[in-house]
């Protein structure tokens, strides 16, 4: 026997994984043996039996909509999950079909177990099993070494869709770094923008769907996507079958949302902001205005902005975009005429772009003009949709915040990336790293699948975490084998959402406070151990310094002390020792005793608020002083009435932002503080042979972490790009064929900005299938992401994964074969439904890897969906 007849081979075959044994994980081989021999047969006999299998109230985790959950448990197994409808989003049993499939994450026969130390290069996938205590002991004393250096911010957390951020900051704040990297601004930090500058008071808004009349839809998929895209839906279309609401929508893609509009409307990429400015000059020019809450509340006044429209013409916007100048003007006029009982609202159609933020305010902005600002049926949104300390304390004692900045989380050139939440711009920590315009120690990634999910993400992505001068040491926290993992040098399995515990808060369509609790509903496989425990484990064993923010005990403590202000009544009459068993018990708490905030603006100052206050003349803000004796705006004089207004700086919707101009001239931006609109600077006179690269997301997956679930990747698991039959006739290509698809870099603007903008070099190309359809704009191909991993567990690569491809692959036999054949009974090896068209496998392309870094000016939001590209069929 050789040495390598030690080296377990392929995931499945870490169940048996002894403590400093190893094993290899290879891309596109780990699946190859693998099975888990467990009893997972035995299981599949047992009846599932609903009436006696415990019911767990959890909040589900399968996207960033975190609705209310109950799970129904049997055996250690979750067998069903169905909808809190104690949650007031909800409402109900149902769920979408991701959430139907959050169990199939805990089952995966190739989750990571143990936790797991690099034994070969790194991506070299050869691991050695380690215990938590080494794991612990490593992390800790590499942080210790980076603080004793007088160094903090050289530790970093890098999480995506994280909702642990009370519990990630804390275990950062002790340590003195502020070096917590998000994946906001590859997601929808525009759009966030664009509502703080607006309105101020929040980043999302809560339409009052049920009771609006007409919705114009800039670029939302909210009948597969969209953050609450279920609880949207469902009041949308009530509103529609109710009384008839309209719903017109702008996509470049036929999306299930497009497909069940009453119109869909297909603009050039990019041109969504002057359709917006082209509707406002119609509004305004045929003053179907709210004309009170216009000069009461808006600033600039009504003829500055019909001056400042003027030149913005149905026509103008129509040779931009291509939508008709008669539709612009028809759809202007029934939406404004609808008022105030109507909504227009974006996503990422219309944010993921070059000129997002300022095609976000202009949509925004024609709530404003029509007045349907906080009105019922209109554009609302709640006040307190935040996990403040004040309302779910913390431990105490509690750590400062760190004071430091890095460029790596505050990045220059983007000063409103962090102006209103830490926002930060994400898609260039890799590059930044290279550029050595910021150095680590140590990096831990959590529940983030950056090779796949952000641009250039095969590219720079993997070349900057191979790279052990800029990345020292990588501990990577995730549930399968993902490319993450893969070029980590330590891996800490986690508990999925359906094994740990959390607080989870988001915005409430019924326009109320309210807040969900995670619990587990089955222990993990394996060691596996939730993320936030794991980082209170290692707070332990920093320095006297931090350990003492870490003395409250497990995850579990920090939550039930976190429900400590929570009642402990519920409205049946049912008595709990606490606000946590309270939680535990009904998994929602909904404050229903606040009034919605509707128009919430027009609400008078209390007369002891008003009390030492001044009021500036010209502007008629108030402002007073507060226990520091700095001064705050804290309402606007209406008339002799003081009153709320908005939380901008000049208490009012600001169409016109002069702090936007501000900033930007600090770095030698030009900017008028107004949402005008700029064409994309790659598509001004773009050639007749260039087409612009868009993506979307499938309603059965969510970016990087469903394709591992078999139900899922069943329904989804090819992803050709869409291409319009116009389009494909004049290149002869027809549905099934490959193409070449060959993207380039994004040119510079207008506007002074220079970061990231290339000289339309091209940037790389990638062999695709193409879908020939008439859904999709002539100018634009499409490709969905969450498809093309080459880690995960068979599931994610596609493949069946028969033991006996190992030997064809000409890899060594391995101990693995010891365990005999794999048992019959997984669905993995013999039930898996793939495509027989696509060769009876699965998987699609990561168009990832030929997306360009692009932040957009200011914000610094990722501009995915402006990508210039040209094809070639190849047969
Ligand atoms: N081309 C293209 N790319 C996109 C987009 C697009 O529209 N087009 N959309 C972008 C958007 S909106 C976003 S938000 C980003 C998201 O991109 P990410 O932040 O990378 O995605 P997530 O799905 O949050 O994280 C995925 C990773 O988390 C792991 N994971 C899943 N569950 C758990 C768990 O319980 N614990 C741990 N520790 N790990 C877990 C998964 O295995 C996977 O490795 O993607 C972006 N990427
Ligand atoms: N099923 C599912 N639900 C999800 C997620 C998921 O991955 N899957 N992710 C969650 C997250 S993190 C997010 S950020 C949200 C995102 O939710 P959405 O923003 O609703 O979804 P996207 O698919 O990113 O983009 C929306 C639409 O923009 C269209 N589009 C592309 N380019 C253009 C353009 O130039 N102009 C216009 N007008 N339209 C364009 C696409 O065809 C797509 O239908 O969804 C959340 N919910
Ligand atoms: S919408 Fe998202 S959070 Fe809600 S059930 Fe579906 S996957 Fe889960
Ligand atoms: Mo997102």
């Amino acid at each position: 026997m050789d040495r390598r007849s030690f080296i377990r081979n392929g995931i499945g075959s870490m169940a048996t994984l002894g403590v400093g044994e190893l094993i290899l994980l290879n891309p596109s081989t780990a699946q190859a043996m693998a099975y888990r021999p467990v009893a997972n047969g035995k299981q599949r006999k047992i009846k599932n039996n609903y009436k006696t299998a415990t019911r767990v109230t959890s909040v589900c985790l399968n996207c960033s909509t975190v609705c209310g959950i109950e799970g129904f448990v049997q055996d250690n197994k979750v067998i069903k999950i169905r909808g809190n409808p104690l949650d007031p989003n909800m409402g109900s049993h149902m769920t979408c079909a991701k959430g139907q499939s959050g169990p199939n994450v805990n089952d995966y026969p190739e989750r990571l177990l143990y936790p797991l130390k690099r034994a070969g290069e790194r991506g070299s996938g050869l691991w050695k099993r380690i215990t938590w205590e080494e794991a612990y002991e490593e992390i800790a004393r590499r942080i210790r070494a980076s603080v004793d250096a007088g160094h903090p911010e050289r530790v970093c957390i890098h999480q995506g869709r994280s909702r642990i951020e009370a519990e990630i900051g804390r275990f950062l704040d002790a340590i003195g770094t502020p070096v917590l990297l998000n994946h906001r601004a590859i997601c929808s930090s525009n759009k966030r923008a664009a509502n703080y500058v607006s309105l101020g008071e929040t980043d999302w808004e809560s339409i009052d769907a049920e009771r609006c009349t007409y919705f114009l839809n800039f670029g939302s998929n909210f009948y597969e996507a969209h953050q609450g895209g279920l609880h949207l839906v469902s009041r949308v279309v009530k509103a529609r079958y109710d009384h008839g609401a309209k719903l017109v929508t702008f996509d470049v893609r036929l999306s299930n949302t497009a497909g069940r509009s009453d119109e869909w409307h297909q603009p050039f990429p990019g041109t969504e902001g002057a359709i917006a400015l082209a509707m406002a000059h119609v509004i305004v020019r045929e003053n179907e205005v709210d004309r009170d809450f216009i000069d009461k509340f808006v600033q600039p006044g009504l003829d500055t902005i019909r001056t400042w429209l003027a030149p913005c013409t149905p026509a103008w916007a129509a040779k931009l975009s291509g939508v008709a100048a008669a539709d612009i003007t028809r759809l202007a006029l029934e939406f404004a005429r609808k008022r105030p009982a109507v909504a227009a609202f974006t996503n990422r159609g219309t944010g993921a772009h070059y000129n997002g933020f300022n095609a976000e305010r202009a949509v925004v902005m024609l709530n404003a003009l029509v007045g349907s600002v906080a009105k019922e049926g209109g554009y609302c949104y709640g006040l307190d949709e935040k996990l403040s300390p004040a309302r779910y304390p913390a431990p105490e004692p509690r750590p400062p915040k760190p004071t430091i900045r890095t460029d790596l989380e505050d990045p220059p050139e983007w000063p409103l990336a962090n102006r209103w939440q830490k926002m930060k711009v994400g898609q260039v920590v890799f590059d930044y790293l290279r550029q050595g315009r910021a150095k680590l120690d140590v990096y831990l990634s959590y529940t983030i699948a950056a090779p796949m999910t952000w641009p250039e993400g095969r590219s720079t992505t993997v070349d900057v975490l191979k790279d052990e001068k800029l990345i020292p040491f990588h501990a990577c926290s995730d549930v399968v084998y993902s490319e993450m993992a893969h070029y980590a040098d330590m891996i800490l399995p986690d508990a999925t959402y359906l094994e740990r515990w959390g607080m989870d808060i988001r915005n409430n369509m019924e326009l109320q406070h309210f807040v969900t609790l995670r619990q587990p509903m089955v222990t993990p496989p394996g060691s596996a151990t939730s993320f936030a425990d794991v980082l209170f484990e290692i707070g332990k064993r920093l320095g006297p310094e931090q350990a003492k923010y870490f003395k409250f005990g497990k995850h579990e403590d920090f939550v039930r002390h976190q429900c400590s202000k929570l009642p402990t009544r519920g409205a049946d009459g049912k008595v709990f020792k606490d606000g946590f068993d309270y939680m535990k018990h009904y998994g929602v708490y909904v404050d229903s005793a606040a009034p919605k905030p509707y128009e919430v603006y027009r609400k008078p100052l209390a007369a002891a608020l008003v009390e030492g206050s001044r009021v500036d003349e010209k502007t008629r803000v108030i402002y007073k002083a507060d226990d520091k004796g700095k001064e705050k705006a804290i309402g606007l004089m209406v008339g002799e009435v003081p009153v709320r207004g908005f939380t901008t700086p000049s208490r009012k919707f600001e169409i016109h932002a002069p702090e936007v101009a501000k900033v930007a001239a600090t770095i030698g931006m030009v900017d008028d503080g107004l949402p005008t609109f700029h064409q994309v600077p790659s598509h001004v006179g773009l050639a007749a042979d260039r087409l612009i690269l868009t993506t979307f997301k499938w309603n059965v997956h969510t970016q990087g972490r469903t394709a591992s679930q078999k139900y899922l990747a069943e329904i989804v698991h090819d992803n050709p790009m869409w291409i319009h039959a116009a389009t494909a006739k004049k290149l002869g290509i027809k549905t099934g064929d490959t193409v070449e698809l060959t993207t380039y870099r994004p040119l510079s603007g207008a506007v002074g900005d220079k970061a990231y903008r290339g000289t339309g070099e091209i940037l790389g190309s990638a062999t695709v299938k193409a879908f020939v359809t008439k859904g999709i704009h002539p100018r634009v191909v499409a490709v969905s992401n969450s498809l093309g991993g080459i880690t995960g567990g068979r599931s994610c690569e596609g493949e069946r994964g028969r033991r006996v491809e190992v030997a064809a692959k000409g890899l060594a036999p391995d101990a693995a074969q010891s365990f005999g054949p794999a048992p019959a009974v997984d669905d993995l090896e013999f039930g898996l439904w793939w495509d027989e068209k696509h060769g009876g496998r699965g998987s699609g392309v990561n168009i990832n890897a030929i997306l360009p870094i692009n932040p957009q000016p200011l914000v610094g939001m990722q501009a995915w969906f402006d990508t210039v590209c040209s094809i070639r069929k190849i047969v």
